[in-house]
């Protein structure tokens, strides 16, 4: 149960004086502690009185972060509650800025946290985006979605249930997976495509060096493979910047692709990240130029601020489009979906919000049909996967999931988490997220500060990388 209000000690003498008017009263009127209890009632949700099966009632008892670097940086948090034993895990990473979130969730969040009844997620969901007045953005999101997780993996080890069921039910044996296949010429993209292939990938996504530029998003150009996906033990302790023009670029990808349907056949699934890089008319030519080799879908083809663009891309191509990655509210979905502006929404759920904002955009995206494809990258971690892979195999309009594999080093402070077999995604029957932190482990591993790259043109102006 709440003790309404026990954050007046927190507030400490100075909180209390400061309070206009407050010390003028005199005592014999209103005694102090009435005072606080009108002016500072602590936050109360409605009571949860459904209590599950018959349990006692839940708190919040601590919020531990824990920043790691196995191979690479990642947030994590784990939710402690009242009963013993009962945690959730979540991830917070937000890739090059994870020290802000860490700070946001341990200093701001955290203490709003405790004493909180765990399983209300929607309200503290809407708590925490609309309390602190100064809504959204990467920083506030992740934090939220690192929050949201543990608190779904909570109720689901509490229900004895893996969260999919508690989000409705299976509907579907798994989640088409893809991987990437990115080289320095076509031969080696062919190359490795076909070994995605052999290992049971129906779909893969394809990315080539564009000659001439040193270094293009998601090839390997100059950098060994692990630098190119922004590996910390490969990485400079400050961004390395990447050379891009549009103009070859948007020659070679077409040629790209004409030669891995010639090479790969007709009916291996395969898809392009432009990653937010392109002008409108460059992307609604791409996306023209691409139609004959039938992509799977056409990714993140414009800046996330030019949504109307969208119109422009539409009007000259049938190549499916989608596009998310970079939204860190629910708000930016909507003009897309509701004018069928893309085919496949693809949003982060560690940026987004969690679970619970992307249940909300799969729905919404229902309704327009169009289907999901959350961003699934090595830099957002296990549990952001696995709770990908929960909402895909419960929703009805799951398009296909970006998955990785992760190295040893991770699997050994993060356990669990989704599986690939055939083709197919699925998380174990585990109860919760299915997900665990070895915090042992991740002691050996602390953070490394590293950066995204970032690119310019070859005039010297700034581009997005
Ligand atoms: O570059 O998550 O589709 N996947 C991507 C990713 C992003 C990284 C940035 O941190 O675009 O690889
Ligand atoms: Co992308």
């Amino acid at each position: 149960m709440h003790k309404p209000f026990s954050n007046i000690n927190r507030l400490g003498r100075r909180g209390f004086l400061g309070l206009a008017g407050v010390a003028a009263l005199p005592d014999s009127l209103l005694s102090r502690k009435r005072v606080v209890r009108a002016l500072l009632a602590k936050d109360t949700p409605a009571e949860n009185t459904g209590s599950s099966r018959g349990l006692p009632p839940l708190q919040i008892t601590d919020v531990r972060v824990i920043v790691t670097c196995p191979d690479r940086n990642y947030v994590l948090v784990k939710v402690f509650t009242s009963e013993p034993g009962l945690y959730g895990i979540g991830d917070a990473t937000l890739n090059g800025r994870e020290l802000a979130v860490a700070e946001d969730l341990e200093k701001h969040i955290a203490p709003l946290l405790v004493g909180r009844d765990p399983e209300q997620i929607e309200d503290t969901w809407q708590y925490l985006y609309r309390g602190p007045y100064w809504r959204g953005g990467p920083v506030q999101m992740t934090a939220l979605a690192g929050i949201d997780l543990a608190l779904w993996d909570i109720k689901g080890k509490r229900a004895n249930m893996p969260v999919y069921q508690l989000l409705g039910g299976r509907t579907r044996i798994g989640a088409l997976a893809y991987t990437h296949a990115s080289g320095r010429d076509f031969a080696e993209v062919e190359d490795v495509a076909r070994r995605a292939m052999e290992r049971g990938f129906k779909c893969v996504r394809a990315q080539v060096a564009i000659p001439g530029l040193e270094g293009t998003y998601g090839t390997p150009g100059n950098k060994t493979p692990e630098a190119a996906a922004g590996r910390v033990a490969d990485m400079a302790a400050l961004p390395q910047t990447e050379v891009f023009e549009p103009a070859p670029y948007l020659r070679v990808v077409p040629r790209l692709f004409e030669y891995l349907r010639a090479k790969l056949g007709p009916e291996v699934e395969l898809m392009h990240d432009c990653h937010e890089k392109l002008d409108p008319i460059q992307a609604a030519r791409l996306a023209h130029d691409l139609e004959p080799y039938h992509l799977f879908f056409l990714e993140d083809c414009l800046r996330p601020e030019y949504k109307e663009s969208f119109r422009l891309v539409r009007e000259h191509s049938t190549t499916p489009l989608a596009m998310g990655e970079l939204f860190n509210s629910l708000w930016d979905c909507v003009p897309l979906i509701k004018e069928q502006l893309i085919d496949y929404i693809r949003c982060d759920l560690g940026h987004i919000g969690g679970i619970t904002a992307a249940r909300k955009v799969a729905a919404m995206a229902e309704l327009f049909q169009v289907r999901t494809a959350w961003h699934g990258p090595g830099d957002i971690g296990p549990p952001t996967h696995a709770a990908n892979v929960h909402v895909d195999i419960s929703i009805p309009n799951f398009g296909i999931q970006e998955m990785v594999f992760f190295p040893h080093m991770t699997r050994e402070v993060i356990s669990g988490g989704p599986e690939f077999k055939d083709g197919y995604m699925n998380v174990p029957d585990a109860p919760g997220l299915g997900c665990d932190v070895n915090e042992e482990a991740a002691k050996k591993y602390p953070y490394r500060r590293a950066y995204l790259p970032t690119a310019r043109r070859k005039d010297g102006s700034v581009q997005d990388w």
